[in-house]
């Protein structure tokens, strides 16, 4: 598993969000240097992670600065999921023959949009799940999501989610299949399936 080795947090000492923050990772026992900004004046170095809100707390993950926007990101990949894949998994499930076939390709198209987007504005290089070490949000989403994609290629012998298209995506849900509580509530599940 590759954890992240080096996380900072640039914060000021009257910052009730970076406090938070500080909060958020000692609950978690995560491991961290601090470094207190003067926001009267701004570092070089603290400029580079945040040059256009300029604001603490910022994050940096492996070199990484995850400052809030990655709150925004986060919903916008959670929306999308919802709004675009979540529903044509249901077209591809009511679907058969050509209109199947149609709805699978708009699905792929999907996904790859998704893959794009988590590479680029998300993913902590080498990390097992999107934000490290650990699953979030849009893990569980993502998660949730393969689990139903997974039971319609039982179902109807479909190939959903191809390794080769999408091989961040499906790391990161291989991953997150393997914990023991998306076991625990497969199986739970699975009596409730038809067969
Ligand atoms: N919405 C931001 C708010 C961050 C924020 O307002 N930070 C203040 C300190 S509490 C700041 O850096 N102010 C400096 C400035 O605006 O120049 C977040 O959640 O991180």
């Amino acid at each position: 598993m590759a954890e992240p080795k080096e996380i900072k947090l640039f914060g000021a000492a009257l910052s009730g969000y970076a406090t938070l923050v500080h909060h958020t990772l000692r609950l978690k026992g995560i491991l961290y240097d601090y470094i207190n900004v003067d926001l009267k004046n701004k570092s070089e170095e603290f400029l580079r992670m945040n040059p256009v809100h300029k604001k603490v707390p910022v994050l940096v993950v492996d070199g990484k600065p995850i400052p809030e926007s990655l709150k925004s990101k986060v919903r916008f990949w959670a929306d999308f999921i919802y709004q675009k894949i979540v529903p044509q998994t249901y077209v591809i499930q009511q679907s058969e023959g050509e209109a199947q076939k149609k709805a699978v390709e708009e699905l792929f198209d999907l996904l790859g949009t998704l893959e794009e987007g988590v590479k680029r504005e998300l993913h902590v290089q080498g990390g097992l799940f999107i934000n490290g070490p650990k699953p979030g949000l849009l893990d569980i989403i993502l998660g949730a999501c393969r689990t139903v994609m997974k039971r319609l290629e039982g179902q109807d012998g479909l190939k959903l989610l191809d390794e080769k298209q999408i091989p961040l995506l499906c790391s990161l849900m291989d991953a997150y299949a393997e914990l023991d509580f998306v076991n625990e509530t497969d199986e739970m599940l699975s009596q409730y399936v038809k067969a």
